[in-house]
């Protein structure tokens, strides 16, 4: 349909993706075969089969199981390549990606190694396609923040390559004020600040994340939507908020794409952007998240070309190379 060509065929740009998360179960095979690691699958439908999720922790549970088969330099550049290129068939223009370095170093990876593979494919692929990029290093919100002020004690010798820090993991009982002291020092290194908050948590862990984090954009934020001030707050200061259509939907946080509350956020008129969170868990890429929120909302080609937009407006790139993409 005319739709869907839009959607392919528009420039965006890709805020919320976890790169772990985009490691599908026939590269997980190949790294398991080739690294030789047990998995506790025997086939890619009986992995399909598994991803059958009823809340985040459940998910959760899989990702970091499936993490175990990444052990050299190669294997992240494999998994980061793999990805790129799916950017580069989706029209995707800039790439913001997450990591979680605390999902390796537990392993006994070494942060080196984690950095290097990832930043060789996205170099690569700015060479090859022209993707630009954008790195955040999340923080495990299950750990402690002495853990998380280790992590970015380790990253310093690589602040070159890390433009951001994010929180991810399991949400409710982990507030974003657990983290307070290692925001601060992120901050003071100059790193931009990002937080999950309102995916599973209440509205006040969004608000902590404003308030105490300090963030330059919240990913989710599905319940800031049940109170009324915060919309108030998140519309006035036009702080971006990353909307993952899929993910939802796969980790019920939504019971169905027709009752997503985008229509609500948009007609609030918050800053929001579609992305596509853990791809290979979710059940699609970029493109396949605005397929589906489009079709089961029925949004119009007005709405398809301002996320678009939006994606670039809500990026970490300065402020010429977000105007060449406006
Ligand atoms: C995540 Cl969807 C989601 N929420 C929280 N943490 C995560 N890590 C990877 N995907
Ligand atoms: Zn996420």
């Amino acid at each position: 349909s005319n739709i869907q060509k839009l959607i392919e065929q528009l420039p965006k740009a890709e805020l919320h993706l976890h790169i772990e998360g985009s490691l599908e179960p026939e590269l997980m095979f190949k790294l398991a075969k080739r690294n030789q690691v047990d998995l506790p699958y025997t086939s890619v439908e009986e992995i399909q089969q598994a991803y059958n999720f009823s809340q985040l922790q459940d998910f959760l549970d899989i990702y970091y199981a499936g993490m175990s088969v990444l052990i050299n330099e190669q294997d992240f550049y494999d998994l980061t390549i793999a990805y790129l290129e799916k950017c580069h068939q989706q029209n995707i223009r800039h790439v913001e990606i997450f990591f979680d370095p605390q999902g390796h170093t537990e392993r006994g990876i070494a942060f080196e190694t984690v950095i290097t593979g990832i930043n060789r494919a996205l170099n690569d692929s700015q060479q090859k396609w022209g993707i630009t990029f954008k790195t955040i290093m999340c923080f495990l919100r299950h750990l402690s923040e002495a853990e998380a002020i280790d992590t970015l004690q380790q990253a310093k010798p690589f602040l070159d390559r890390i433009d951001g820090v994010g929180l991810d993991s399991s949400e409710v009982g982990h507030p974003p004020s657990k983290f307070e002291q290692v925001f601060n020092q992120a901050r003071e290194l100059g790193l931009k600040l990002v937080a999950h908050a309102g995916e599973e948590g209440p509205p006040s862990y969004v608000k902590e994340a404003l308030d105490l984090l300090k963030v330059d954009r919240i990913d989710h934020g599905n319940r800031a939507m049940e109170s009324e001030a915060l919309v108030k707050r998140l519309s006035e200061s036009q702080m971006a908020l990353t909307v993952c259509p899929l993910s939802n939907l796969k980790l019920c946080v939504v019971d169905a794409l027709n009752t997503h509350p985008l229509p609500a956020m948009l007609e609030k008129g918050l800053l929001i952007t579609i992305n596509s969170d853990d791809p290979s868990y979710f059940g699609g890429y970029l493109n396949e998240n605005f397929f589906a929120i489009q079709s089961a909302l029925n949004l119009t080609e007005q709405q398809i070309v301002q996320l678009a937009k939006n994606s670039f407006t809500a990026s970490f790139l300065d402020e010429p190379e977000k105007a060449k993409h406006l």
